[in-house]
């Protein structure tokens, strides 16, 4: 089998998490770059990337690419081709633009992959198992008044949803009194069962983050983690966060590639890592980082695209949780199914998951 052809195309998603029902920016929008590779056999694998940003288009240019690259190659030696798209981009990784664009074309290998061997990519992967936690993100964010929160943080539990996350480092004039009733006030609207997990996405600094998240815990919330809550890359302010906290550590959806993940974890930064498909480097990338925290017992949970991550997460012996985004739900057909706030797997081959051509057309953009 030969791959023969590879096509991409610019969506424009709206920025809409529509969990909880929450108020939305209904102006804000995601652009991402879907990819199709085709084979001579008739197998068509699929991929996804985005964070390009105001760059997107040259992202879609760098899969393309890279993509071109691909033509000829036997799509079942997904090693060899990363090494070959490695070596040709130059040293344009292994961070950047070239990761971004790597993951789409390995994703599609992947896909190209559980249907040429007609396996679902959850066991393909390892099949640990078939259903796997899920938690709701992305509804309780920290613009949100503190009665939006509480009132949407119900609403996400009336939905069955017995994980969410939630956002600190409130905007505007905040005090670490705030935060913590803030925290207080949602744990009393879910109740002491739900896992309730916190993003603080890098805004703290260090002796913020020990500061306030030693008043969290005095306060009895029982946060099942804290994430991001300095700096990405200072894995030693992070590791001093770590030692000063009971509360879990997550973190690790920025960190590119596989070399700095060894960084974070030897330092001991995070109790959780959290590992992004789409900057790691695709899903050959993913795995290889999920055994690497395996080994040093940690689990390893998921950011955002819950439509492939699903698969990565139910793979692994250390998969914790999935993070169930909404934003690119609308993009698929045949995703998990959300039962009792778990993702439910089917048996169909590759990702399982097909671009919805409606949706295609509704957001796609010329280029
Ligand atoms: C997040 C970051 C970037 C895009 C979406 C969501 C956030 C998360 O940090 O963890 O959900
Ligand atoms: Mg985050």
């Amino acid at each position: 089998m030969k791959i023969s052809r590879i096509r991409s195309q610019i969506l424009v998603m709206p920025q809409q998490d529509p969990l909880a029902d929450t108020p939305e920016d209904t102006s804000a929008a995601r652009p991402i770059v879907i990819v199709r590779l085709d084979t001579d056999d008739g197998i068509e694998g699929i991929g996804v990337t985005f964070y390009g940003g105001a760059i997107t288009a040259s992202l879609k240019r760098a899969v393309d690419d890279l993509g071109a690259l691909t033509v000829g190659e036997d799509p079942l030696r997904i090693e060899a081709i990363v090494a070959k798209l490695r070596t040709a981009a130059g040293g344009s990784g292994p961070a950047g633009m070239f990761t971004l664009a790597l993951s789409a074309i390995d994703i599609a290998l992947w896909d190209i992959r559980g249907k040429a061997l007609n396996q679902p990519l959850w066991k393909l992967l390892g099949g640990a198992r078939q259903r796997v936690p899920t938690y709701a993100s992305g509804a309780l964010r920290r613009n949100l008044s503190l009665d939006e929160v509480v009132a949407a943080a119900g609403r996400l539990k009336d939905k069955g949803f017995r994980e969410m996350k939630t956002q600190l480092a409130l905007p505007g004039d905040t005090s670490p009194a705030k935060e913590v009733e803030r925290m207080r006030r949602v744990r009393e609207a879910i109740g002491p069962d739900i896992k309730l997990m916190c993003d603080i996405n890098q805004r703290w600094r260090v002796e913020q983050a020990i500061d306030i998240g030693k008043r969290v815990e005095d306060a009895g919330v029982g946060l099942f983690w804290l994430e991001d809550v300095t700096t990405h890359d200072d894995y030693a302010g992070l590791a001093r966060v770590n030692a000063a906290l009971a509360t879990p550590i997550c973190g690790g959806e920025l960190v590119y590639g596989i070399v700095p993940f060894r960084h974070m974890i030897e330092a001991r930064s995070v109790d959780y890592v959290m590992i992004d498909l789409i900057r790691v480097g695709g899903i050959t990338q993913w795995m290889k980082v999920a055994g690497m925290a395996e080994a040093f017992n940690l689990p390893v949970v998921s950011h955002v695209v819950p439509e492939i991550h699903a698969h990565l997460v139910t793979a692994v012996p250390n998969g914790l949780t999935v993070e169930y985004m909404g934003w690119m739900l609308r993009l698929f057909e045949g995703t998990a199914a959300l039962e009792n706030s778990e993702l439910v797997l089917s048996d169909r081959p590759g990702l399982g998951l097909a671009f919805r051509e409606d949706a295609i057309n509704r957001f796609k953009v010329a280029s």
